[in-house]
């Protein structure tokens, strides 16, 4: 199965045309991400309900710090019945370097996230939620059942959603990433008494196609840079890739040099860190990573050269392969 993100730092109405051509492409889900200083995530997913037809659509993620764990069930709810049935919730920890810059405190994030996972899904099915700080707190209306996927990196969040979620959103891209999470997840669910398959697992991929395979990784080197710039010291060790070239790359996106990060990007880094190349090298990569126990492909930024085309490359020549 694929699914799309997109980013909605372009008018609401250019990503509703662009999640259209996605569906018409063969994507099942659209996932639409969640930041302060972008378009916002639930108007943009309330404008794609009406302007897609049976694709999924998704946070791909929200936090439980920028918005209360109710106000997100109240939210998610309305998207769903909006839709005829399609959302999907996806909920993470959040990003640091954003709630630094909003004076939000990111405190005990793990915590954080199960608590409110569990409170959203106790609101969803009309309980009266009495945990997490709630007091005696009811949804007034009815929305179905609405799958909740975690965003996740690190092994103790990993296992989380192993525990309590229908899937988790993993932002990474390289085979070797997955043969560390999916046995952690795996474990997660088991422990919880739960069916290790029972929990979908999803590669967010940076992913970059185009007919030219030169022009499709020069497009992935930005997003790239910005993934070595944030990985912690394990994953870059994982892929072989030196501190001190990381942080090179680091100190030029800090100086707003993006050429010089740029430049930094090695093609071991947009091996390890993104899906480019032709239709034929992406879908190579695409059969690995199923082969690791993935069962959705996110097709992340930048999706290509020229997303529009990319999409239609993707959909005829990697999705109906
Ligand atoms: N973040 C956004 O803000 N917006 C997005 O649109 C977005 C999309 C997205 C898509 C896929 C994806 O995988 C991630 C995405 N993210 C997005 C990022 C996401 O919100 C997280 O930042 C990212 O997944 C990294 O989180 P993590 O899984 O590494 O978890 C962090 C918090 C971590 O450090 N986890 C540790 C671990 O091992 O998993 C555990 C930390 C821990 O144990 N903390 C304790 C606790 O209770 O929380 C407290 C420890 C103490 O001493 O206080």
């Amino acid at each position: 199965m694929f699914g799309i993100e997109f980013v909605p730092d372009e008018p609401v109405y250019k990503i509703g045309y662009m999640a259209k051509l996605a569906e018409d492409s063969g994507f099942s889900n659209v996932w639409i991400t969640d930041h302060y200083n972008n378009r916002d995530v639930w108007t943009t997913l309330a404008a794609l309900s009406m302007m897609t037809n049976k694709i999924s659509l998704g946070t791909g993620v929200t936090n439980p710090y920028t918005r209360n764990a109710a106000i997100i069930a109240s939210s998610i709810a309305s998207i769903n019945e909006l839709s005829g049935g399609r959302a999907i919730l996806g909920i993470g920890p959040g990003d640091k370097a954003t709630f630094d810059k909003m004076g939000i405190d990111w405190d005990k994030p793990l915590t954080r996230v199960r608590e409110s996972v569990l409170a959203i899904r106790a609101f969803l099915a009309r309980e009266q939620v009495s945990q997490a700080g709630f007091k005696g707190a009811q949804m007034a209306f009815s929305a179905g059942r609405i799958p909740i996927y975690i965003g996740a990196q690190g092994p103790k969040m990993l296992e989380l959603a192993g525990a309590i979620a229908d899937g988790v959103l993993i932002n990474a891209s390289h085979p070797e990433d997955f043969k560390f999470a999916v046995p952690v997840i795996r474990q997660g669910a088991e422990k919880a008494g739960r069916k290790p398959e029972s929990v979908q697992i999803s590669a967010y991929a940076s992913f970059s196609a185009d007919k030219d395979p030169a022009k499709a990784v020069a497009a992935s080197k930005i997003v790239v840079a910005f993934i070595v710039a944030g990985s912690p010291e394990n994953v870059l060790e994982r892929h072989g890739i030196g501190m001190d070239q990381a942080r090179t790359i680091s100190d030029a996106i800090a100086r707003y040099d993006f050429k010089a990060a740029m430049e930094g990007v090695t093609t071991r880094m947009t091996e390890a860190f993104s899906v480019s190349g032709a239709p034929a090298d992406c879908r190579a990569r695409v059969d690995e990573l199923l082969g690791t126990g993935v069962t959705q492909i996110v097709v992340g930024s930048p999706i290509g050269p020229n997303k529009e085309n990319a999409i239609k490359l993707i959909g005829k020549q990697v999705i109906a392969k």
